[in-house]
Formats: C-alpha cells, sequence, structure tokens
C-alpha cells in the first residue's frame, strides 16, 4: 500500500494500528487510539502486563487520571486487545514503537529493547506499512540503526516495503493522558510525504500543535529539549553552591534574580532524578561520539547534578559534627524517596544515591516518603531516635509539617534542607539547619 491510500485509510480511522511496548507512554498511547476509533493491538514482553490489560487492569503505577477508566472502556469494546504474540502484528498498517531507551553507566544507549523489537516486527511486517519511533532516541539513530535494521530483518526496501518517522512523545507521569493530549509533538518523517501521513494519524489524539519535520530534527529536539532543562538545573545548583560559599541565600538571590527581564532560574536541589533528565543529555552526547566535536557544557551540567546528593552528604556531616557526632553509627531519617515532589516514582531517586552513601559510610537510615509504599509511615514516630533529618523531596506532606513539633523528636535537632522547604520558616527551636543555597553551612 502507498502513502497516499494509507493517509486516507488513516483519516477514515480504518487503518489497522499496533503499539510496542505497553508501559508508562506506550499503553496511554494505545488506548487514546483505541478511544478515538482505531482497531488497536498492543504488544508487550512482560505476560502478566498482558494479561492485566487484556483484563481492563491498568498496570501503570502511580495516580493517573482518567487511564483506568479509559482502559476499561476501549478493552470492553474490543478495540484495543494486548499480545506478547509478535505474528498478531502482521496485518498492522502503523506500528508505534514505545520501548525503553536506556543509558547504561558509561553514559552510551542501550538499544538491546529497541533492536529486539525492529527484529522481531521485521519478520511480519506487512507491504507499505508505517513505523513510527516514539521512544527517544539519539539523534541520528533512525538512519543508523532503525533503517537498517528494519531492511535486514524484513527484506523489504524504505520507501517502498515500509515508511518510518520519529514521532518522540512528552508525557509525565501523573499526566500521562493530558499531556498525550495537550502538548505538542514534533512529527518526524524519512520523507515530507511520511510526515504528512503521520500527522494525520496524530490529529486524531493530539489537540495541540503537530510539527511536521525530518527525522534528525524530531531527534535532536526530543534530547536538546531535556538536555536544556537539566543544564538549567545544573546552572541553579551551581549558583546555590556559590551562595553557601559566600554566606548568601539562594531562594531570595533566585527571585531576585529572576525580577530581571529574561531571567527564568530554576530551582536547586538535592539531585536530578526521573525516566527523562538524567538520560536525555548522554543520548544527546552520544550522537558526536568518534566525531571531532568534545562537548563540554552538557556533560559538566550532569556532573553538577550527579554531585547534589554527595553534596546533602557534605552538609550532613558538617550539621552532625555540631552536635558532636560523626556519619558512622548514626540514625539518618530521609525525608522523600521519590525523583519528585508527590509522586511516587522512583526512577533513578537522588535519594537512593544518598542513602547508598550514608550507609557506605556507616549511618542507618531510615526512610520515609508518603507516597512509595514501602516507605509509608508515620514522620514524627520514624524520627523517633533519629540523630538527623535530610529532606529530598518536597512533598506536599512536609511542606505542611510542623518543624517545631517534629525537631524534638530527633536525638539532635540537626536538619539538612535539599529543597528549600524549611529555609524562611520560623525555627523557634535551637536547630542546627544546614540547606541548599543557605551561607550558614559554614
Ligand atoms: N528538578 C530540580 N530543579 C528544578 C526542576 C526539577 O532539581 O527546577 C529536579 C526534580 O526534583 C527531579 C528532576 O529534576 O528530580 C526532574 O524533574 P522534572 O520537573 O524535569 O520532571 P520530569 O523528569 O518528569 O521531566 C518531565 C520531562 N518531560 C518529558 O520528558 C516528556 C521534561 O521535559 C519536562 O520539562 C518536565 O517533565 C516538566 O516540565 O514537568
Amino acid at each position: 500500500m502507498g502513502l497516499v491510500e494509507l493517509k486516507q485509510r488513516i483519516e477514515d480511522k480504518q487503518a489497522r494500528i499496533a503499539v510496542i511496548g505497553l508501559g508508562y507512554v506506550g499503553l496511554p498511547v494505545a488506548a487514546c487510539f483505541a478511544q478515538a476509533g482505531f482497531d488497536v493491538m498492543g504488544v508487550d514482553i512482560a505476560k502478566e502486563r498482558v494479561k492485566r490489560i487484556n483484563a481492563g487492569e491498568s498496570p501503570i503505577e502511580g495516580i493517573e487520571p482518567g487511564l483506568q477508566d479509559l482502559l476499561s472502556q476501549v478493552i470492553g469494546n474490543g478495540r484495543l486487545q494486548a499480545t506478547i504474540d509478535y505474528t498478531n502484528l502482521k496485518d498492522r498498517e502503523v506500528i508505534l514503537i514505545d520501548v525503553e531507551t536506556p543509558v547504561d553507566k558509561n553514559h552510551q544507549p542501550r538499544y538491546e529493547a529497541l533492536r529486539a523489537c525492529l527484529n522481531s516486527l521485521g519478520q511480519v511486517l506487512d507491504d507499505g506499512a508505517l513505523v513510527i519511533v516514539e521512544s527517544t532516541i539519539s539523534p541520528g539513530t533512525m538512519k543508523q540503526v532503525v533503517q537498517p535494521l528494519l531492511e535486514k530483518s524484513s527484506g523489504k526496501k524504505l520507501g517502498s516495503g515500509f515508511y518510518l518517522g520519529n514521532c518522540p512523545e512528552r508525557v509525565m507521569p501523573g499526566k500521562l493522558l493530558q499531556n498525550l493530549r495537550s502538548l505538542s509533538r514534533v512529527v518526524g518523517g524519512m520523507t515530507p510525504e511520511t510526515a504528512d501521513c503521520m500527522v494525520s494519524l496524530y490529529r486524531h489524539i493530539v489537540e495541540a500543535d503537530l510539527d511536521p519535520t525530518d527525522c534528525i530534527t524530531a531527534e535532536l529536539v526530543k534530547t536538546v529539549e531535556n538536555a536544556y532543562r537539566d543544564v538549567q538545573i545544573a546552572f541553579a545548583n551551581e549558583v546555590a553552591l556559590i551562595s553557601e560559599a559566600v554566606g548568601g541565600d539562594v531562594w531570595k538571590v533566585r527571585e531576585l534574580v529572576n525580577k530581571s527581564p529574561g531571567r527564568n532560574m530554576l530551582l536547586p536541589g538535592a539531585g536530578v532524578g526521573g525516566h527523562c533528565i538524567p538520560k536525555d543529555p548522554w543520548l544527546l552526547a552520544s550522537a558526536v561520539d568518534g566525531k571531532e566535536l568534545r562537548l563540554r557544557l552538557i556533560p559538566a551540567a550532569r556532573a553538577v547534578n550527579d554531585g547534589m546528593p554527595h553534596h546533602m552528604v557534605e552538609l550532613l556531616k558538617k550539621g552532625l559534627a555540631v552536635a558532636g557526632k560523626e556519619l558512622k553509627g548514626a540514625r539518618i531519617l530521609v525525608m522523600g524517596y521519590a525523583y519528585l515532589e508527590n509522586s511516587d516514582d522512583t526512577r533513578n531517586s537522588p535519594s537512593a544515591i544518598l542513602v547508598e552513601e550514608l550507609e557506605r559510610a556507616g549511618a542507618q537510615t531510615v526512610i520515609h516518603d508518603p507516597y512509595v509504599e514501602q516507605y509509608k509511615g508515620d514522620l514524627l514516630e520514624m524520627a523517633k531516635d533519629c540523630d538527623a533529618a535530610v529532606v529530598m523531596v518536597k512533598h506536599e506532606e512536609y511542606l505542611v509539617s510542623d518543624l517545631d513539633e517534629f525537631a524534638p523528636k530527633l536525638n539532635f535537632r540537626v536538619l539538612i534542607d535539599g529543597r528549600g522547604l524549611y529555609a524562611h520558616r520560623s525555627k523557634n527551636d535551637p536547630m542546627v539547619y544546614h540547606g541548599i543555597g543557605i551561607g550558614n553551612a559554614g
């Protein structure tokens, strides 16, 4: 089938769609196209996940407004079904790929899941099918990895046997459906006609701008927008370190800097976690591996942000020293384990780095997080017998908790504040307070 005919079938909602990878991106995407009226086949390697989805049960952790109801609806009316078997994709005309694309400890992209998916898909790919990679990939991956791999596994040629595009997602845990529908999408096609056909497809589920372009631009936009945020956060963190060193207050500095036109200094903090920001700068940087270009800013920003949990340990050592304690043998209350406030998502959590370093130094840790199942509990109770508290996440519960009620529960009133939660709160109690960006750290 040619692109003109496929575009018509897409416009008429006749095109049969597949989504490979039913995680926090793929599942909402599959459900949205099914809700729009398409016949959608979801594929995942996890049998248990497929079973739960076919039972109309969302396997996505955390609160995702509308997702469970939507899934029940589209499983109930048969528009969406899930499978582990790629042979069920033989009749699919549009295939979206939403598999993981992590980076390893050497910051190199790990495309095992993507390669496996393309190999399996190639065996069953229908003539003239449109394959769209939604996963975040290093610029150049469509041309250097996806196209040759799919041509090899399918025995077909790009442009005649199949068509290729890259349409990165901009979802965020807690707002999966909302972001999917309301955020603009960059629609990269290997040819302008492919991008045009992709716009017709996404128009069915995206209310915002759809920006047609080529694949290298789509690959660059996604990784650049997250590297940009990482550099912005690193700047705020470095200003916090300067403020500490010179006796300033970074929160006041930030507030006044941002009064200057065109400034928007982000928030310094105890670290940068999550599924996107720590990874995507490395996907961008790896695009120039082996080329003459040596990057300095993007890797440096990553180093600054990765250094923040370690800086929290340094602040804690100083705080404990005032109380005549050292890390070894101390019992530390870690407040917050999720990577983001009011979330249960712990992927790449800075708290994990902090806990590992504290325990390596011989400290005991008591972890509290009102959202993460295994760390839920009574904060005041958990504070008892702890020598100090370290705030890692600005969960709503901590914003409202009464410091003066909480501090006396600790053996030593040492509070290390990684998110500026208590920087300007009255601390009547003789508190040893060391906060990110507050100059009294001494
Ligand atoms: N963080 C700071 N200071 C800040 C902002 C964030 O330290 O000023 C930390 C957070 O505590 C967290 C990490 O950075 O540990 C990431 O926070 P985030 O607000 O960037 O949230 P993410 O990781 O969910 O980022 C997502 C991204 N969305 C997608 O990739 C589709 C990102 O592009 C968005 O900008 C971000 O959501 C958003 O704006 O909400």
